[in-house]
């Protein structure tokens, strides 16, 4: 039987590779550089089937130069805020994505992200690693404390449920902002409030877990960093569109903010350069699912997502 064409854009786990080129015709990127436009365009034409990245940009203006060969765009990613999902459904291709097997991981970078921020991580290991570290007194480098704290979740899916469970273990009293309550087995005591405005008012700490949309393009700007405590910490391992990042620069400068925790920009990959001057931000390059574990497990959910559709079954994480 001949086997199905795929294309590979990235450098995925060495068991994600080996799987697939088992069980597929294969065209891995090697070079793992993200694939162009006209890479994606020209891909359409000579492959059935893809695992892309979110560093690949299915917009409409790509999609609408496909060929007609592709089938399925098996994305390695939780997120697809990098595909136009209508575009791609109006051609008849299916798009799938890997939830639930990253979200342990993300949701402990979230917890990293947290404490860095909250505890003067960034400098903190400057001033031991700089050699600048010659004096201690009780008042340096005092930070704010998690434990019994109250958290603000906004987005209570897969990661944020996780990153509830994981803040339950300090104790931290958990409160979450979602398009509906979850049901009471599911909650763990969590206070569920029906809008962001009433989160915001109780967010000690507050941590972004949904997904970027044109709904929530900026979600976090000066209005609503306003209505946080005073001192508050501000956690994003999701996507860096939810952020102003203007406004939060402000609300930092200020002191209304205390800290954030990033692992997620507005600019990727690079960041917001602007943020290097504010030791108050704890940043991360888009790392929240790079654990081995998780790495395999999303290779390997996007294969199995692929064997369905090629089986003549609809694939478990169709969009
Ligand atoms: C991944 C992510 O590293 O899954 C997502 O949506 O943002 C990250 O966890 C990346 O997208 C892998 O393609």
């Amino acid at each position: 039987m001949i086997k199905p064409r795929i294309w590979i854009t990235r450098r995925l786990s060495d068991a994600t590779l080996e799987r697939a080129q088992r069980d597929y015709d294969v065209v891995i990127n090697y070079e793992d550089t993200p694939g162009t436009a006209d890479q994606i365009i020209a891909a359409s034409a000579e492959f059935d089937g893809i695992i892309p990245c979110h560093s690949e940009h299915f917009t409409a203006e790509v999609v609408a130069q496909f060929s007609d060969r592709l089938k399925i765009v098996a994305n390695h990613s939780v997120g697809i805020d990098h595909c136009d999902l209508q575009a791609l459904k109006d051609r008849g291709i299916f798009v799938t994505n890997t939830p639930d097997v990253l979200s342990d991981a993300t949701a402990e970078l979230a917890m990293l992200l947290m404490l860095g921020a909250a505890r003067h991580a960034v400098a903190g290991d400057r001033i031991v690693r700089s050699g600048a570290w010659d004096s201690w007194s009780p008042a340096f480098m005092v930070g704010k404390q998690v434990t019994g704290a109250r958290l603000g979740i906004i987005g209570m899916g897969r990661v944020g449920r996780a990153f509830a469970a994981k803040a339950r273990g300090f104790d931290m009293e958990v409160h979450y902002y979602n398009r509906s309550a979850l049901p009471e087995d599911q909650a763990y005591g969590s206070t569920y409030h029906d809008s962001v405005e009433s989160l915001l008012g109780v967010a000690d700490f507050l941590s972004l877990h949904c997904p970027a949309t044109a709904e929530t393009t900026n979600l976090m700007n000066a209005e609503r960093f306003a209505l946080l405590p005073q001192g508050a910490v501000i956690v994003n391992s999701a996507r860096g569109a939810l952020i102003d990042e203007t406004a939060l620069m402000a609300t930092l400068s200020a002191g209304h903010v205390a800290a954030a925790g990033l692992d997620c920009f507005q600019n990727e990959p690079g960041g917001n350069p602007a943020f290097s001057g504010y030791d108050n931000i704890f940043m991360l390059p888009h790392i929240g699912s790079a654990t081995k574990q998780t790495r395999d497990a999303m290779g390997f959910r996007a294969l199995d997502n692929l064997d369905a559709f090629f089986a003549g079954q609809t694939p478990y994480d169709t969009l």
